[in-house]
């Protein structure tokens, strides 16, 4: 690995030339923990064999072979996957993902008896763990309500589900001595034009009031709320829109997540960060790619994700802004799918902190936006690639695509054997 040592003596000395330190780029993206997420290994699966997924209003798609079956194929396909990201990451659960050990525990019913399993495991890895409260894949969610259910029995049912999850991550973090993120996204909404856009908001505000009455140790457990436009038979209508949750937000402290995937097609969320971060204290991201619609493809590295990357640097909110990866990619190898998503993000997020930042703002400040315009473009032909390379084989994970042999070796070996 000699070259990848020297390009990066090259390149470290081309970055100070123009002012900027890549030792530092380096040690604060050994900082970046990303959050990934457990439901690309079994296309959102889960372990207790409930509903479809479609009740939710997403879809994964393909049937590539290996799938994860069990917590334990899950832990082993998230053990590789990690092996070939460098960095110390997170893991985010969904609460599907318990272990019931063949017996039937109702949503509203789980507690972290089921997930002692995780945290053990989480706990030797060394991983914090984020959670999702699952409300959909579910027989009382087949109805497309949950928390703005006009039935009161099936609201209580998703409110009681929603504080068992709370309580859950409080105690993965209290175990974990690291903060646990609970995320709500519930899929409510109407395929077509409702006649009453108001009642089932109203109700959804009532919902997480009650679910977030309990207080928790702000230490163990942060919440957060996801927003969404429309979603596979809620194209018309859905509850939980931007507007709700992030006013929602602002008047109860919570952390808003904002999922790529969830705005009109022409409307980025590297442009909301500086605007929210202003009022509020934390924000979730769910980093996914949409093609064409919300349908949670692979991450890349494209121009969606560098500029989420530059916009946490350069607002300077590196530790309140939490990234998170969602998609569900099942026509490709599973662990594979994690590895091309964290590396992606990752590197997005050294380019931005190779980027001349401090530079450009002065340019703008001076008003010279040709200068401004000028750099950004000679910026994209610095050497990001040799700190990279150099970064994987520092924190001793594969350079370059050597990842993919080890990818397939694990394929082999396996997941081709499971049935
Ligand atoms: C759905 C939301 C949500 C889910 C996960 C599985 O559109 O993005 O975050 O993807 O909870
Ligand atoms: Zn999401």
């Amino acid at each position: 690995m000699k070259a990848v040592e020297k390009a990066y003596q090259l390149a470290r000395e081309r970055y100070a030339e123009s002012g900027v330190d890549t030792e530092a780029a380096l040690a604060a993206l050994r900082a970046v923990a990303l959050s990934m997420h457990c439901w690309q290994g079994d296309d959102v699966g889960g372990f207790e064999n409930a509903g479809s997924l479609t009740d939710g209003g997403i879809m994964a798609t393909g049937n590539h072979p290996g799938r994860a079956r069990t917590p334990e194929e899950l832990r082993a396909d998230l053990e590789k996957a990690y092996s070939l990201i460098p960095g110390r990451h997170r893991l985010n659960l969904h609460a599907i993902y318990g272990e019931f050990g063949g017996k039937k525990v109702d949503r509203d019913a789980i507690s972290f008896d089921q997930f002692r399993g995780w945290a053990g495991w989480a706990k030797e890895q060394g991983l914090g763990v984020d959670f999702n409260p699952t409300f959909f894949a579910h027989p009382r969610a087949a109805g497309g309500f949950t928390l703005t259910s006009p039935d009161e029995e099936t609201r209580r049912f998703w409110v009681r589900h929603g504080i068992a999850c709370r309580e859950i991550g409080a105690a993965f973090g209290k175990t974990l001595g690291k903060t646990c993120i609970t995320n709500v996204w519930i899929p409510d909404g109407y395929k077509d034009a409702p006649a009453d856009r108001m009642s089932p908001r109203r109700r959804l505000q009532q919902s997480l009031d009650e679910i977030f009455a309990g207080p928790l140790n702000p230490r163990h457990n942060m919440d957060a709320v996801e927003s969404k436009l429309f979603g596979i038979g809620t194209e018309s209508y859905v509850a939980g829109s931007h507007e709700f949750y992030l006013a929602y937000a602002i008047e109860n402290r919570k952390a808003i997540c904002l999922d790529s995937g969830h705005f009109h097609p022409t409307e980025t969320i590297s442009d909301k960060l500086s605007s929210v971060l202003l009022f509020l204290d934390d924000v979730l991201l769910h980093v996914s790619r949409g093609v064409r619609w919300d349908s949670d493809h692979v991450v890349v590295l494209g121009d969606d994700i560098r500029a989420v990357a530059d916009e946490i640097v350069r607002c300077d909110c590196i530790n309140r802004v939490h990234i998170g990866l969602d998609y569900f990619d099942a026509s490709i190898n599973r662990v594979a799918a994690w590895a091309i998503g964290m590396r992606a993000m990752l590197r997005a997020m050294l380019e931005a902190l190779l980027s001349p930042a401090a530079k450009l703002k002065e340019l703008e400040a001076d008003g010279d936006l040709t200068g401004r315009l000028a750099l950004m473009e000679e910026a994209k032909n610095m050497p990001v690639s040799a700190v990279w390379d150099y970064h994987c084989l520092a924190a001793g994970v594969p350079v370059g695509a050597a990842w993919l042999a080890e990818a397939r070796k694990y394929e082999k070996k396996v997941l081709n054997k499971r049935g």
